[in-house]
C-alpha cells in the first residue's frame, strides 16, 4: 500500500490522490445526504443511547466532569469547552487580539507581548509600523505534568505563524508568558516533559533555514538546518536547542524523563512538493535528554542568538540523537499511558510505527539498526494522523483520507508483527470528514480513563447550513465503551481547532474573583504608589506629569468614580481603572470611543491602557461588560481641550 501511495507521487500524482480523496468524500457524503433521516432519528435517541454507555449529556445547568483545552489553529487563541456537553466556556486571547478584553492593547497584555521579544523581532514589526503581532496559530495545547499526571499549574501552547511559545496560568486562564524561539522557524509541535515534572516545554521549529539566516544564504538548501527547542518551563527561558537533520512536525516525550521524540516529513530537505514526498522512509528523531545535559554541561556546544545550540544532525554525534527510519512522510507522535509504546502516525503510509522506548538504550550504547526498536507497525488504513489511548491498552488513530478512526489494540499488534496470526484492529468508525487530531480523555497522561473520545475534522462540507465559500469545521464527541463509540455531540466548531486536550475537572481550580495584589498589574502598582494612589481604595486622581496624564479611577457597579476627566490635546494618557467588585461574575470594562480602546476589568482586578487624545472634543467611555440594570448608565466624559 505504501508503494502503491508512493507510486508516481509527482504533484500530478499526489493531487490524484487528493482527487481520489475527494471523489470518496464526496459518496461518503452522498450515503450520509441518504441517511440525513437515519442520522437525525440516531441523533434524537442519543441521550437514551449515551445513557445506555453511562455518559448522558449535562443537563442545562448541570456542570460538567471535564475541561476540554482547544488549540485555535489561525484564530491563535486558546479555547475552554465543558465536556461531554462540548459547549463552549471560555475564548482565552494568547497570540490573537481581542476586543472584549482588551488583549493586545492594554498595557498588561503588550508587557506580555513585549517583553521577552527578541531584538530582530522588533526590527521586523517596527518595520511594518508595529510594536507586537496580531496573528497566530496556535496549533497545540498542553498541560504541565507532574510524575505523569496533570498538575494544573499551566498550559503550554505555539505559534507557527510567528515562532513563539505562551504559557496560560490555569488559576485564572490568562497568559503570563510568550516567548520568541531563536534561530528555530515556525514552532509546531510542543509538549511538556511528563516526568519527573515539566521542568522543560520541548518545541519543535517545522522550517528549515541557514544557521546564520542573514540572507548571505539563500537558495542553498544543502546548508539549512532546523532546530529542537528545550525551554525551561518555569522561567519561560531557553535552556538549549539541537541541530538536526531533516524537517520537524511533531513531538513527544516519555514517561521516564530520559528520551524525547521529533517526527519529520522531509529529511529529505526538499523545498518543493516532489522533493519533500521523495524518500520512502523519513525518520523520527530521538533525543537522549541525560547526554544532551552532560554536553551543554562540558561546553561541547556553540552559541547562537544567546542559545546553547548542540550538534545532533545525522551522523554528528549519535551521543545526542539517533534517527529512527519511518515509512514516507510520518506525522503525529504519540506516547502511550503504557509508558512502554510509543505510536508514529504515517500519513502518507497506511501504517503507525510503534517503537518499544526500552529499546532506545541500546541505540545509543551500540551501533544497533535504529529500526530494532520498532516492535510494531500495522496497517490501519489511508492517512493515519494522530493517536490516542483508552488506557486500557487500545489506540485510536485518525485516518484522514478514510475518514474514520480506528481502534485498535497495541499487544496484538506487536504479537502480528511478530508473526503471529491476530488482527489488532478492533473496530472502525466514520467521521465527518477527514479527522486530523483526536483525543481521549486524560488520554496523554497515566490518569488515561477510557471514557470520552474527540474526532475533530477538518470539514464539514455538506453537514450544516451553508454559511459561503469558508465552511466551518466538524467536531464529534463519542463515549467509548468498550470498543463501541458511541456518537454524542456532533457540532461546528471556527478556524480552526487543531488539538485538544480532555481533562477531569479535578485537576482544575481556577478563581473566581483575582487577588488584587496579582502580579499581572505590578507595574500599574508600582506607578500608583509613585503617585499617591491606592489602588487598595476608591480612587478618583488626575496626575499631570508634562504631556503624561494618568487618570486613575474604580469601578463599582453602576458607576466608574469618575464621571468626567480632562485632558489637554496632544497628551499621552493613561487610564487604570481597578475594579471594587467583589462579588463573582461582576466585570466591568471600560471603551473609550473612538480611540480604539475597550478592554475587561474582572472583579478585584486593575487594568490600564495608553493612548494619544489627539483631537480636542467630548468623549464618552462607557462599560462595556454588561453588569447591572444600570449598566447603560456606567458612562462618563473625556475632556479633550485644544491645545493653548
Ligand atoms: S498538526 Cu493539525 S492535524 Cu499542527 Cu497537530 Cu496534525
Ligand atoms: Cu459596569 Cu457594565
Amino acid at each position: 500500500m505504501s508503494d502503491q501511495l508512493k507510486k508516481g507521487l509527482s504533484r500530478r500524482g499526489f493531487m490524484g490522490a487528493t482527487a481520489t480523496g475527494a471523489a470518496l468524500m464526496g459518496s461518503a457524503g452522498g450515503r450520509l445526504g441518504l441517511m440525513g433521516g437515519t442520522a437525525a432519528l440516531a441523533a434524537a435517541s442519543a441521550t437514551a443511547a449515551s445513557a445506555a454507555t453511562g455518559h448522558a449529556t449535562p443537563a442545562p445547568g448541570e456542570l460538567d466532569e471535564y475541561y476540554g483545552f482547544w488549540s485555535s489553529g489561525q484564530s491563535g487563541e486558546m479555547r475552554i469547552l465543558g465536556i461531554p456537553s462540548m459547549r463552549e466556556l471560555m475564548r482565552v486571547p494568547v497570540f490573537n487580539r481581542c476586543s472584549a478584553t482588551g488583549w493586545g492593547s492594554t498595557n498588561e497584555s503588550l508587557k506580555i507581548l513585549k517583553q521577552d521579544m527578541m531584538p530582530q523581532t522588533k526590527e521586523y514589526l517596527a518595520a511594518q509600523g508595529k510594536e507586537v503581532h496580531d496573528n497566530g496559530d496556535l496549533h497545540h495545547v498542553h498541560m504541565s505534568f507532574t510524575e505523569g499526571k496533570y498538575d494544573g499549574r499551566f498550559l503550554f501552547m505555539n505559534d507557527k505563524a510567528n515562532t513563539r511559545v505562551a504559557r496560560v496560568r490555569c488559576d485564572v486562564m490568562k497568559a503570563d508568558k510568550i516567548i520568541d524561539i531563536p534561530n528555530a522557524k515556525a514552532i509546531h509541535g510542543l509538549r511538556p516533559q511528563k516526568w519527573p515534572r515539566t521542568n522543560y516545554v520541548f518545541a519543535n521549529g517545522e522550517d528549515e533555514v541557514p544557521m546564520v539566516n542573514d540572507g548571505k544564504i539563500l537558495d542553498d538548501p544543502s546548508q539549512y538546518v532546523n532546530f529542537y527547542t528545550a525551554i525551561n518551563a518555569d522561567e519561560m527561558t531557553i535552556a538549549w536547542q539541537v541541530m538536526v537533520s531533516g524537517n520537524l512536525d511533531n513531538t513527544d516525550c516519555d514517561y521516564d524523563g530520559k528520551y524525547a521524540f521529533s517526527t519529520s516529513y522531509n529529511s529529505e530537505m526538499g523545498m518543493n512538493l516532489a522533493e519533500m514526498m521523495e524518500a520512502e522512509m523519513d525518520h523520527v528523531v530521538v533525543f537522549n535528554i541525560k547526554e544532551i545535559e552532560a554536553g551543554i554541561a562540558a561546553g561541547d556546544f556553540i552559541e547562537l542568538n544567546g542559545v546553547k545550540v548542540l550538534d545532533g544532525r545525522k551522523g554528528k554525534n549519535k551521543k545526542y540523537t539517533r534517527y529512527i527510519p519511518i515509512p514516507n512522510s510520518p506525522h503525529g507522535v504519540n506516547m502511550a499511558p503504557d509508558k512502554i509504546h510509543l505510536c508514529i502516525n504515517g500519513k502518507l503510509s497506511p501504517t503507525v510505527s510503534v517503537i518499544d522506548v526500552r529499546k532506545l538504550d541500546a541505540l545509543f550504547e551500540s551501533d544497533v539498526d535504529p529500526r530494532s526498536a520498532v516492535v510494531a507497525e500495522p496497517e490501519l488504513g489511508l492517512g493515519p494522523l494522530h493517536t490516542c489511548f483508552d488506557g486500557k491498552g487500545n489506540a485510536l488513530t485518525t485516518l484522514f483520507l478514510d475518514s474514520q478512526v480506528v481502534m485498535w489494540n497495541i499487544e496484538d499488534a506487536v504479537r502480528a508483527y511478530n508473526g503471529e496470526k491476530v488482527d489488532p484492529i478492533r473496530t472502525k468508525k466514520d467521521v465527518h470528514y477527514q479527522p486530523g487530531h483526536n483525543s481521549t480523555s486524560m488520554g496523554e497522561t497515566l490518569d488515561a480513563d477510557g471514557k470520552f473520545y474527540i474526532s475533530m475534522n477538518k470539514f464539514s462540507k455538506d453537514r450544516f447550513l451553508n454559511v459561503g465559500p469558508l465552511k466551518p469545521e466538524n467536531e464529534q464527541l463519542f463515549a467509548i465503551d468498550g470498543t463501541e463509540l458511541t456518537l454524542m455531540h456532533d457540532g461546528p466548531t471556527f478556524a480552526e481547532p487543531h488539538d485538544s486536550i480532555i481533562v477531569h475537572r479535578s485537576v482544575v481550580n481556577p478563581k473566581s474573583v483575582w487577588d488584587r495584589h496579582d502580579p499581572m498589574w505590578a507595574d500599574a502598582r508600582a506607578q500608583a504608589e509613585a503617585d499617591g494612589v491606592d489602588l487598595d481604595d476608591y480612587q478618583d486622581t488626575v496626575i499631570r506629569d508634562g504631556n503624561k496624564v494618568r487618570v486613575y479611577m474604580s469601578s463599582q457597579a453602576p458607576e466608574f468614580s469618575l464621571e468626567s476627566f480632562t485632558v489637554q490635546e496632544g497628551n499621552e494618557v493613561t487610564v487604570y481603572v481597578t475594579n471594587l467588585d467583589d462579588i463573582d461574575d461582576l466585570t466591568h470594562g471600560f471603551t473609550l470611543n473612538n480611540h480604539g480602546v475597550a478592554m475587561e476589568v474582572a472583579p478585584q482586578a486593575t487594568a490600564s491602557v495608553t493612548f494619544t487624545a489627539a483631537k480636542p472634543g467630548v468623549y464618552w467611555y462607557y462599560c462595556q461588560w454588561f453588569c447591572h440594570a444600570l449598566h447603560m448608565e456606567m458612562r462618563g466624559r473625556m475632556f479633550v481641550e485644544p491645545k493653548a
